[in-house]
């Protein structure tokens, strides 16, 4: 018995420690994650994140005192009528039809349920019935596997995996809103601290809405099972304030610095079928299937929050993206060393 016991034990542990072993090579994340606060739902900083935060912790609270309650009065009759020494062995009375009981124990219930619906209903008609001011930032968000795209309709920009919003003072409200589409399969938009999941939906265009009150960056993940790398399938939201997000967007419109020290790589780039799949303003790469590379320096990560963005990092992934994403979409280019070089010396100077 022991032994079957400690041979479990051991599984279990066995089986919890390889995938931490198998993916120990975190790509510069873990230490740039740290450096961000956790992306706990009950450290909200936007409005639909408190509001949901506010019904949480009323559900929580309610049903926290039932389940003291019924806790309660089982410890108690566990311990008041266990078997003592000397008992008879009947049945103690059986109660049946009591109708006051009854009653209770049907109207109390359904008042409770009907409480929290109300409160629920309000939460969602609060977050969904906000109208869009005519001057609130718009942005598309694509889902792809694995990664989002980002396009300012009203600015021109477009980029990817990193999400640029202006920090939204309670005095003068500048909220982002979202349309959310999807490239493929159904994925699901989440960044706990600004707003709860919506689902990115293919031939559906669903809306959310944030109004982040503290700049910082926020972390944020696809929240509905898409395939492979669903669970690499990450997000940041940069909240800026306005004269910083101001100078994110002057960057981004402009077209990139072209540099004749890599003509060599920029000419690797636009004779391989990089172009199919990426866009770069000027080089007449105009590919949607991956990632828009005009600014790709000004991004922190790389492979939706994979890897860090360093020179390093992209010579791996261009060598063979499923070094560091199983199963991404970008095939391996097979290119050899010179090029390879080259062509990470042109992608460097893409900010
Ligand atoms: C078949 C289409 C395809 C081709 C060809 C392709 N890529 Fe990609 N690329 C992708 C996709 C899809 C992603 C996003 C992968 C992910 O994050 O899951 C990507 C991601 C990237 C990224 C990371 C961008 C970011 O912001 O995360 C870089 C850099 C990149 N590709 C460069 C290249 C270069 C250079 C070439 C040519 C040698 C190339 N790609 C060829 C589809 C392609
Ligand atoms: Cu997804």
């Amino acid at each position: 018995m022991l032994g079957c016991v400690r041979r479990w034990f051991l599984t279990i542990i066995i089986v919890g420690i390889t995938p931490v072993a198998a993916f120990a090579e975190d790509w510069g994340m873990g230490a740039s994650n740290a450096k961000i606060p956790p992306s706990s739902t009950f450290q909200a900083v936007s409005t639909p994140a408190h509001e949901i935060n506010t019904v949480a912790f009323f559900v929580i609270s309610i049903t926290g005192v039932i389940f003291l309650i019924v806790a309660g009065l089982l410890t108690y009759s566990i311990v008041r009528f266990r078997t003592r020494a000397g008992d008879d062995g009947r049945e103690p009375p059986q109660v049946y039809g009591s109708n006051p009981i009854e009653f209770a124990w049907t109207t109390v219930p359904v008042l409770i349920s009907f409480v929290l619906f109300l409160i629920t209903a309000r939460v969602i008609y609060v977050v969904q019935a906000r109208p869009q001011p005519p001057d609130a930032l718009s942005v598309r968000v694509i889902g792809h596997q694995w990664w989002w795209e980002f396009r300012y309709p009203g600015l021109g920009i477009v980029t990817a995996n990193e999400l640029h919003v202006p920090v939204s003072e309670l005095a003068s409200p500048t909220p982002t809103f979202l349309d959310l589409e999807s490239a493929d399969v159904a994925h699901s938009f989440w960044v706990p601290r600004l707003a709860g999941k919506t689902d990115v939906i293919p031939n559906k265009k669903n809306t959310m809405w944030i109004d982040p009150h503290v700049p910082g960056t926020y972390l944020g993940q696809c929240a509905e099972f898409c395939g492979t790398e669903h669970a690499m399938m990450l997000l940041r939201v940069v909240v800026e304030s306005r004269a910083d997000f101001d100078n994110w967007v002057a960057t981004q419109k402009q077209p990139p610095r072209v540099d004749p020290a890599v003509a060599r790589g920029r000419q690797v780039f636009q004779s391989t079928a990089c172009v199919n799949c990426h866009a770069v303003q000027g080089t007449g790469a105009d590919g949607r299937f991956g990632p828009d590379l005009t600014h790709l320096m000004a991004r922190e990560t790389i492979g939706s929050g994979v890897a860090m963005n360093t020179r390093d990092h992209l010579r791996i992934w261009v060598a063979d993206p499923n070094v560091m994403k199983p199963g991404a979409l970008m095939p391996a280019m097979g290119l050899d060393n010179q090029d390879l070089d080259a062509l990470v010396d042109y992608l460097v100077t893409l900010r």
